[in-house]
């Protein structure tokens, strides 16, 4: 095992991955090629991993703006669970509060079923306005077993409005990766389909899987709407109860997060036939070829160009100009799942090579596609921990780290230019329009004056070269 930082880990080695000559794959065991994914993380290993919780309130249920967001659990669950994401909506209702049943030592002995039932009571009466009560369950409500099914069936019941019981307990999977399938499965069954609207839906589509980061939707909602199609439903950026309940209806599905709500889209799909597609709503290729794939399927291919044609006349000379800034800069990309290889075009857009590509809970699926756009002497590296992420800016030393918030000062710390590809610096950076802003702040970051002031100075010196077998070797050529 060549990273330094795993040597007590040796589990590790199946976790790394380095594109060699002639585009082979060499892993850090020496051996294979396909990287360990998606598998539990080795107990001692510092991960940054959330749970299934996170994944289903905190990713795919928690945008939803018009439902109480409410935990079944202690109230640190809660705490930790809202806030952080920037997924707006239209109202700020979702973003503004959050419930908790507040489950103390007292309900964990003797259960607290009853005080959940009155927490989703007193909840929607405290907030008329809100359309549903979305319940999620945590470790401790699951391990005494409380039956929370039942409970959102008394309580809606009472309060007569959809209470949606979510069984995202934190310990069901090895990521918050397993919550997004809770939320879907869960949004799936219990309201897609419960109402059933007249009207032409013969153009139209759902947009899956975007959440609405940082007002994403305002980049590329109306692009699809100039080309003469209609958004039923968002899943969940900016959606409402109603919307979701009506999402069946829509023509077609275009899904762009594929790791978060490809779930949803195959449950339709078999259920009441919708097609889907998958699309990149990133950068300038990918943007014009989702809104191409898109129209084709209404034989509206002639509008798309038209679009495509107007937007990338708007956006190409500021590209242009950040293109020659940039080119050649040399990038670690570390996201959750796959937008780690929705952006490996997008950066070979603005001149720059992904040197290091990494996710805290991408599939098997995710890495074939990083993989496959890798330039030789890229490296792979699944659920790295934080030793193993310093390391990587230390030797391997990128000239950008695009990763969360949760790496930014380490990154400062070594002087290594940081942009926030979670919640994005200044964004939105979706469509073509975002293309700008996310160029704008790659370009801010490394440009900062204080990286001339700092340099020599804050970056580290280089980790002696210990080692000749090939996978070091591959390793450390930047040296
Ligand atoms: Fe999909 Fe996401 Fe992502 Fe994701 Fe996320 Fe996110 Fe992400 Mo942060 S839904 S998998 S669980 S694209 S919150 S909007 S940026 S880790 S790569």
């Amino acid at each position: 095992m060549e990273l330094k930082s795993s040597a007590t880990l040796p589990e590790r080695a199946l976790h790394i991955a380095l594109k060699v000559e002639g585009g082979k794959c060499q892993r850090g065991d020496g051996a294979g090629c396909a990287i360990s994914s998606n598998s539990a993380t080795t107990p001692g290993d510092m991960t940054e991993r959330g749970c299934t919780y996170a994944g289903c309130r905190g990713v795919v249920g928690g945008p939803v703006k018009d439902a109480i967001q409410l935990t079944h659990g202690p109230i640190g669950c809660a705490f930790f669970s809202w806030g952080y994401r920037p997924h707006l909506a239209d109202t700020d209702f979702h973003m503004k509060y959050t419930f908790v049943s507040d489950m103390n030592e007292t309900n964990i002995v003797f259960g607290g079923e009853k005080k959940l039932l009155q927490s989703i009571i007193e909840a929607s009466r405290e907030f008329p306005e809100a359309k549903a009560v979305f319940v999620y369950n945590t470790c401790s409500t699951a391990l005494i077993g409380d039956d929370g099914k039942d409970v959102a069936k008394q309580a809606e019941a009472i309060i007569g409005k959809s209470v949606v019981f979510f069984e995202c307990e934190g310990f069901k999977g090895v990521s918050q990766s397993a919550g997004h399938h809770v939320g879907n499965e869960t949004i799936f069954r219990q309201l897609v389909g419960s109402v059933e609207p007249e009207g032409d839906f013969s153009r139209t589509i759902n947009i899956v899987g975007d959440y609405n980061i940082k007002n994403d939707i305002r980049t590329f909602e109306h692009l699809f709407e100039a080309i003469g199609l209609r958004i039923v439903t968002r899943f969940t950026g900016n959606v409402g109860v109603d919307d979701l309940k009506i999402m069946h209806k829509a023509a077609l599905n275009v899904v762009h997060c594929q790791r978060s709500a490809t779930y949803i889209a195959d449950m339709m799909q078999e259920k009441y036939g919708t097609p889907y597609i998958n699309v990149t709503l990133w950068g300038m290729k990918h943007m014009a070829q989702a809104l191409r794939d898109t129209a084709a399927v209404f034989g509206l291919e002639a509008e798309a160009e038209v679009v495509i044609e107007r937007e990338l006349a708007k956006i190409k000379p500021k590209i242009d100009e950040f293109r020659q800034r940039l080119t050649g800069k040399k990038v670690f990309i570390y996201q959750g799942g796959p937008r780690t290889w929705h952006w490996i075009e997008l950066l070979r857009e603005l001149g720059m090579e992904t040197q290091t590509a990494a996710t805290t809970f991408g599939h098997d699926d995710d890495y074939e596609k990083i993989f496959e756009q890798l330039d030789e002497g890229g490296m792979m590296i699944d659920n790295p921990n934080v030793p193993e992420i310093e390391e990587i800016l230390t030797r391997r030393r990128p000239d950008l780290f695009i990763s969360g918030n949760k790496e930014k000062y380490l990154a400062y710390k070594l002087g290594v230019p940081f942009v926030n590809g979670h919640t994005y610096d200044t964004g939105p950076y979706a469509g073509f329009l975002g293309m700008v802003n996310f160029a704008r702040d790659i370009d801010k970051a490394i440009h900062a004056p204080i990286w001339q002031t700092l340099h020599k100075k804050a970056r580290p010196a280089p980790v002696a070269h210990h080692s000749s077998h090939g996978f070091a070797h591959g390793f450390e050529e930047g040296e």
